[in-house]
């Protein structure tokens, strides 16, 4: 690219399939030989978050934090993957402004299935009580209302989601 590279920041509620997919996308444009970096939400809280909850507050600050790393690495040509909740639009797009190619793909699936998939067991814990503030359950996320790219993973399967990702990647790797 002349200048930055594109950040796909992909965004819904946990189950839905981000980090799934965002690995796909790294393993397709490793095999391509770009340079890509996929900055997950979990793993950087764990290593640059660890003072973080699940406050608003501390979201918004985790989700600055994941913009501003994006932005480094972007401005140096390296192109990266964002996978986080992120569930509030005001600083989903702030952190995306600081982007100078942020891109907003929205990864949907309907609440009764990340229920049904509940890959991590959280959702298990909220309906039992045992933990609050759980995204989708009993805290909020404010879906994207113009994202660059929707991918609804309930009616697609893995590899589709994938094409339909990396479709839209290489039409903004042409521009
Ligand atoms: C949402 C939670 C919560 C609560 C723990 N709400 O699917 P995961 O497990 O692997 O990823 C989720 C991760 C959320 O980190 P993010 O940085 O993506 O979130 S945000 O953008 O909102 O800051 C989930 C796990 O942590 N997790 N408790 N209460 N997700």
């Amino acid at each position: 690219f002349p200048t930055h590279a594109p950040v796909l920041w992909f965004t819904g509620l946990s189950g839905a399939g981000k980090t799934t997919i965002a690995r796909e996308i790294h393993q397709e444009l490793t095999n391509r030989g770009i340079k890509v970096e996929l900055l997950d939400g979990d793993e950087i809280r764990a290593v640059l978050s660890p003072d973080l909850g699940f406050s608003r507050k501390d979201r918004d600050l985790q989700v600055q934090r994941l913009g501003y790393i994006a932005s480094l690495l972007a401005r140096n040509r390296v192109v990266v993957l964002v996978s986080a909740i992120s569930p509030y639009e005001s600083s989903r797009n702030q952190a995306l402004s600081m982007c100078e190619r942020g891109r907003e793909i929205h990864v949907h699936a309907p609440f009764e299935t990340v229920l049904q998939r509940d890959t991590k067991g959280l959702y298990k814990k909220a309906l039992a009580g045992e933990i609050k503030g759980l995204t989708g359950y009993d805290d909020p996320y404010e879906a994207p209302t113009q994202p660059d790219l929707f991918v609804p993973t309930a009616e697609l399967e893995l590899d589709q989601a994938k094409e339909l990702v990396m479709r839209f990647l290489e039409k903004e790797l042409a521009d």
